[in-house]
C-alpha cells in the first residue's frame, strides 16, 4: 500500500527491522553543503570524449563537454586518475603524483577546467590513488638503491629464508592481483610488497616522511583548485608491522586463493584510520574544512562506518554488493535501513550503483531497471553517485579476446560514451579507440536521448531536478508491500512525493486508497506504462521491474493551511 508514515503499516512491517526511523542532522559541522546537496558524477576519462583523433578521451574533451555535464544537474565531477603513469593499470599505477599524463593533456588543462567547472557552479575531485605507486616513480626506483629518505618510502622485507639459495617470500600475504604480494629485488636483495601488480609497490605510511610526501601531493591539488578526492582502495594503506601469516577462513585451505584468507594483517589497520585523520586534520586546518574526501572501501558494514570522520565519508557500496538482480523488495528495504542506522550522527549517507570496477547496472540488473536505479539513489537521503553513462543506460561492452586490455576483466564497463549515432558514437573522429564501443551506440546515446521526450535521459534528468526541491528528512523509512514492491516518501515544501518500485517479474497491483487524494504520475520509468500527469484512481498497477513517482497533495500542510 501507497501510505502516509504514521498510518496503517500493516502488511510487511513484520519483516523489518523494528526501529526504522533515521535522523539526519540538520547541520554538522565541517561538511560542505555542496557535498551534502550534490549529485558526484564519475568520468573516466580515458573513455568520455576524444577532442584530437587519437582513440583517447582526454581533459579537453570534458571541458567540451561542460555544458551537457551541467545540464544533468550533477554538482560535482570526479576525474579518475589522469596522471603520468605507464597504465600498467590504467592510471592506478602512478609514476608521478603531481603531474598529468601527456594523452589527457596538460597542468594547464586541468586549470582550465577546473576554473570553467567552478563558473558553472560545479566542483572538480580527482582520484587520490594513496596505497601504491608505479615501479616507475622515481622513489622507487631511489628505494630499490637506497638512495635518500626514499629508502624507506616502501615496504621492504627480508626473505624469510632462502631454499637452494632462492629467495623465499616473508610470509603468505597474496596480490589482489592474483600471486604473492612480495617481489624480490635483485638490487636491494629484499621483498618489496604490493597489494595489487608486481608493478605497484606499497608505500610505508609507517614512514613520517612519507605521509608528508603524500599530504603534500593533496595540498599541490587543493592550491590548484581541487574541492577534494576520492581515494583509492583505502583500507589497504598500512599493514601490520609483525608481518605474520594470515590465517585461513574456516572451510578454506587454498594458498593461492586470497579469498581463502582472512585479511586481519592487511586491511582495515587502526594505523589506516590514523594516517586518515591526519589527512582530515590538514583539510580542517589548512583548508578551513572547505575540501572532502570520499573513501572507497568494500568492507562490512561495521568497519565501513568506522571510516567517517568530519572531511571524509566511505562510499556506501551496499546497493551493489548486498542488493542483486534477485533481490526483493524487503531486501532492499533491509540494506538501505541498515546503512542508514548505521551512520554516525551528524555525517551525511551515500548511495553508488556503479563504476569502473563493477559491471554496468542494465547488464549487472538488467536493462529494465536502468530507470529504477537511477531514481532510486537520486531520491533516497543522502549524496548520489552516478558513473558516466548510467544517465543514458549505457551497458557492458562486448570486447573480443583480441581486444582486452584489463587482466581481471574490467573492460567491458569502461567501454566510450556514445555521444551520438556517428562514427564511434561521437566519442572519437579516430580511426582506433583504445576500447571498443558498445555496438548498439546507433540506438542508445546522449543525442538520441536528447530528441526523445521519454528516454533513460529524461527520467534521470527530471529526478534530479525534483531531488533539488527535497527538504532533508527528519525521518526515513522504506517501506514494503508484499515481497516485492518498495515504496517510500520524500517532501518538498508544498508536496509529496512517493517513490514505488515493483522489482517482481509480474505485474502488482498496489492499492492507492491511503494516500487520500488520488496521485498524479511525476515521473515514469520508460517501462512503467504510465505517463507523466496521469492521475491514479483505485490501484497503481506496475508492470515487472519498473517503478514511479507518485505526486500527492502534502496532507500535513493542507490541514496547516486550512487552520489558518
Ligand atoms: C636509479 O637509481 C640509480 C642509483 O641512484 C641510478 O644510477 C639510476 O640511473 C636510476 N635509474 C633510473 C631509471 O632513474
Ligand atoms: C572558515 O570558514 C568559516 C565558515 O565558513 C568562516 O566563517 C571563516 O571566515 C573561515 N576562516 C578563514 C580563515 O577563512
Ligand atoms: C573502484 C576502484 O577504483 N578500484 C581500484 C582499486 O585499486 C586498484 C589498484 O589501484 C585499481 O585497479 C582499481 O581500479
Ligand atoms: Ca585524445
Ligand atoms: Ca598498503
Amino acid at each position: 500500500m501507497v501510505i502516509l508514515e504514521t498510518e496503517c503499516q500493516i502488511s510487511a512491517a513484520m519483516m523489518l527491522p523494528a526501529v526504522l526511523v533515521f535522523l539526519l542532522a540538520t547541520s554538522a559541522l565541517g561538511i560542505p553543503d555542496w557535498w551534502k546537496t550534490s549529485v558526484l558524477y564519475q568520468i573516466y576519462p580515458r573513455s568520455y570524449s576524444d577532442s584530437d583523433g587519437d582513440g583517447n578521451g582526454d581533459i579537453r574533451g570534458i571541458i567540451n563537454h561542460l555544458p551537457y555535464i551541467k545540464s544533468l544537474g550533477v554538482g560535482v565531477v570526479w576525474l579518475s586518475p589522469i596522471y603520468s603513469s605507464p597504465w600498467q593499470d590504467m592510471g592506478y599505477d602512478i609514476s608521478n603524483f603531481k603531474d598529468v599524463h601527456p594523452k589527457y593533456g596538460t597542468l594547464d588543462d586541468v586549470k582550465e577546467l577546473i576554473d570553467k567547472s567552478h563558473q558553472q557552479g560545479m566542483k572538480v575531485f580527482m582520484d587520490f590513488v594513496p596505497n601504491h605507486s608505479s615501479d616507475q616513480h622515481p622513489w622507487f626506483n631511489a628505494s630499490r638503491y637506497s638512495v635518500g629518505d626514499a629508502k624507506d618510502y616502501y615496504v621492504w622485507v627480508n626473505p624469510k629464508g632462502y631454499l637452494g639459495g632462492k629467495p623465499i617470500p616473508p610470509n603468505n600475504w597474496l596480490s589482489n592481483f592474483g600471486g604473492s604480494a612480495w617481489e624480490y629485488d635483485e638490487v636491494r636483495k629484499q621483498y618489496y610488497l604490493h597489494e595489487f601488480g608486481p608493478y605497484q609497490p606499497d608505500l610505508n605510511y609507517r614512514n613520517p616522511k612519507l605521509v608528508e610526501q603524500m599530504k603534500d601531493v593533496l595540498r599541490f591539488w587543493f592550491n590548484l583548485g581541487i574541492d577534494g578526492f576520492r581515494c583509492d582502495t583505502v583500507p589497504h594503506l598500512v599493514e601490520d608491522s609483525s608481518f605474520k601469516d594470515e590465517p585461513f577462513l574456516p572451510g578454506c585451505t587454498d594458498p593461492n586463493n586470497r579469498g581463502c584468507l582472512d585479511h586481519i594483517y592487511t586491511e582495515n589497520q587502526p594505523e589506516t584510520y590514523d594516517v586518515l585523520k591526519q589527512f582530515d586534520e590538514m583539510i580542517q586546518k589548512e583548508y578551513n574544512s572547505t575540501r572532502y574526501l570520499v573513501l572507497e572501501v568494500y568492507a562490512s558494514l561495521d568497519k565501513v562506518i568506522k571510516y567517517y570522520q568530519q572531511q571524509s565519508s566511505p562510499f556506501n557500496f551496499f546497493l551493489i554488493t548486498d542488493f542483486k538482480r534477485d533481490s526483493t523488495a524487503v531486501e532492499l528495504a533491509k540494506v538501505v535501513h541498515d546503512y542508514l542506522q548505521s551512520i554516525p550522527s551528524g555525517m551525511w549517507p551515500n548511495w553508488v550503483v556503479g563504476n569502473h570496477d563493477q559491471s554496468r547496472v542494465g547488464t549487472r540488473m538488467g536493462e529494465d531497471l536502468i530507470d529504477s536505479m537511477n531514481m532510486l539513489i537520486l531520491l533516497l537521503p543522502g549524496t548520489a553517485v552516478t558513473f558516466q553513462g548510467e544517465e543514458i543506460g549505457m551497458t557492458d561492452a562486448y570486447i573480443r579476446k583480441d581486444q582486452v586490455l584489463d587482466s581481471v576483466g574490467r573492460d567491458p564497463q569502461r567501454s566510450p560514451v556514445q555521444w551520438d549515432s556517428t562514427k564511434n558514437g561521437g566519442f572519437s573522429t579516430g580511426d582506433k579507440t583504445w576500447l571498443p564501443l558498445n555496438s548498439n551506440y546507433w540506438r542508445v546515446n546522449v543525442k538520441a536521448e536528447t530528441a526523445k521526450p521519454k528516454s533513460h535521459l529524461s527520467v534521470y534528468k527530471k529526478t534530479l531536478e525534483l531531488r533539488r526541491n527535497l527538504k532533508n528528512p527528519t525521518d526515513f523509512k522504506v517501506n514494503t508491500y508484499g515481497k516485492w514492491v518498495a515504496y517510500f516518501k520524500r517532501d518538498s515544501e508544498t508536496e509529496s512525493y512517493f517513490y514505488v518500485i515493483n522489482l517482481n517479474d509480474r505485474e502488482e497491483m498496489i492499492p492507492t486508497s491511503v494516500i487520500g487524494a488520488s496521485p498524479t504520475v511525476y515521473i515514469a520509468s520508460e517501462n512503467a506504462g504510465y505517463s507523466e500527469g496521469n492521475k491514479i484512481s483505485e490501484y497503481l498497477v506496475l508492470p515487472p521491474r519498473s517503478s514511479v513517482v507518485l505526486l500527492a497533495p502534502n496532507k500535513m500542510l493542507n490541514k496547516l493551511l486550512r487552520s489558518a
